[in-house]
């Protein structure tokens, strides 16, 4: 998410500090603790009165864990400076400089808001802070739920800070960098070893991100855009998928709304363009017996592209030549008088890669709207010597081979206002991110 490590000093891991002995997690029962307040038992609590923490959900079960060290935001508000530092000042590659005045630790939650005012040369304001202890592998895990508007970055994330690690190297692990309402992005990067291509220095990252729930329109912004020859969609699961449209763009400027007809002075469909060749893996033809997969991609939004039930399912675009793509989008479903069906929700899109096709967004069906700003949810991720494991809600979503993040890292808790979050409306003045839980753990057989 940063370009650059944003503070200069270096923490040395000390002894735990902070470990919230009241914290019970593994054995407090499950509810949503934010109603309402529980009183804790005990003569000696002062009020306000304690809420009874949400339990952790660790890879295994509790068993084999450690806590380590933990913020539940408890204390007054300049408590937090003992445990975390907060940056204070503009950040030129997204649309805010962040302050320590923008984050507010109250009644067991912090609190980081967006505010619209012009401070530090920039537009916007909000915050970012970072542990003033660093770790190592585990178990990190950060219970919040999103600021309620387009545009923002909602972040749970690592990155090495100081001088260059003894072994690996530096690296930056986004456990989730959220957009609202539905989005989960995770991303691995180097940042280490830069080359130049195309005049911009560039550093090898691997992201995944994932959709909860279902809409018919879908589109992605790539926080790195990527250069290609082919892309592809591939369905998942035993459902006909009946795909309208399908765009992509080059990097930059305006896109249009995936449920919105294109316009003649928008940006270029590249997948429209001359000399794209559409294969699919089956389609259900018209009475003429035609393909009908160029129907993706023919500027109507009502013309669609209907595969078989089961089976293999994709549809593939070759470009003449590598293209740079900064953002994807698709509609799905099939409109009737009884309403929406057919909306693509199990699905993933990838590119070729180097001769390989690799991830780029995964969506999987859920129930419901899903809205990660209305309830706190749980992001986490273990990191092993070998892997980097990233869940949400206790469920792995993604699985990493390791490579190069072997040393200590401070957490980072940001709230960032950027173009590839989505729109940026007037909405996002007054929306804030709150954190209810930040928890690092050790396996108890961890040397
Ligand atoms: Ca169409």
């Amino acid at each position: 998410m940063l370009k650059r490590p944003f503070f200069g000093l270096v923490l040395a891991a000390a002894m735990v500090a902070g470990l919230n002995a009241c914290l019970q997690a593994q054995n407090t029962p499950a509810s949503d603790n934010h109603s309402p307040p529980e009183p804790a038992p005990g003569p000696s609590v002062k009020p306000p009165a304690l809420r009874s923490p949400a339990p952790s959900l660790l890879p295994g079960g509790p068993r084999d864990w450690k806590l380590i060290w933990s913020d539940e935001f408890t204390g007054a508000d300049p408590e937090l400076d003992s445990r975390w530092t907060s940056q204070n000042g503009p950040n030129p590659h997204i649309l805010c400089s962040r302050w320590r005045e923008n984050v507010k630790m109250a009644d067991g939650i912090l609190t980081i808001t967006n505010r619209k005012e012009k401070r530090g040369g920039q537009e916007w304001t909000s915050g970012s802070i970072m542990s003033k202890q660093q770790f190592l592998y585990g178990y990190y895990e950060c219970r919040y739920r999103y600021a309620a508007a387009t545009g923002t970055n909602n972040s749970f994330w690592l990155m090495t800070n100081g001088p260059a690690p003894k072994t690996g190297k530096r690296f930056e692990i986004d456990i989730n960098e959220g957009h609202y309402p539905n989005e989960i992005a995770t991303n691995i990067h180097n940042w280490s070893d830069f080359w130049e291509e195309d005049g911009h220095k560039k550093h090898h990252s691997a992201s995944k991100s994932f959709r909860l729930g279902s809409r018919p329109d879908f589109s992605t912004t790539l926080e790195i855009p990527i250069t290609t020859k082919k892309l592809r969609l591939v369905g998942r699961g035993d459902k006909t998928i009946h795909l309208r449209e399908f765009r992509a763009f080059a990097p930059g400027g305006t896109y249009p709304e995936a449920n919105a007809p294109e316009t003649s002075s928008g940006p270029q469909n590249l997948v429209r363009a001359p000399g794209v060749t559409i294969t699919d893996s089956g389609h259900i033809s018209d009475k003429s017996g035609k393909a009908l997969n160029t129907k993706v991609a023919d500027g109507q939004l009502n013309s669609e592209w209907v595969s078989p039930r089961t089976g293999d399912k994709w549809l593939e675009f070759s470009f003449a030549k590598p293209q740079s793509i900064g953002h994807l989008q698709f509609l799905s479903g099939q409109e009737s008088p009884s309403g929406l069906s057919w909306v693509l929700e199990d699905f993933v899109i990838q590119y070729d890669k180097d001769g390989t096709w690799t991830d780029l967004v995964t969506a999987s069906p859920s129930s419901g709207d899903f809205n990660l700003a209305m309830e706190y949810h749980l992001y986490g991720l273990e990191w092993t010597p070998s892997e980097l494991i990233f869940y949400n809600d206790g469920k792995e979503i993604r699985r990493a081979k390791n490579e190069f993040c072997h040393s200590p890292s401070p957490v980072l808790l940001s709230l960032a206002i950027m173009t590839w979050a989505g729109p940026i409306t007037p909405a996002i003045d007054g929306s804030a991110m709150t954190v209810d839980h930040v928890r690092v753990y050790q396996r108890k057989d961890a040397p």
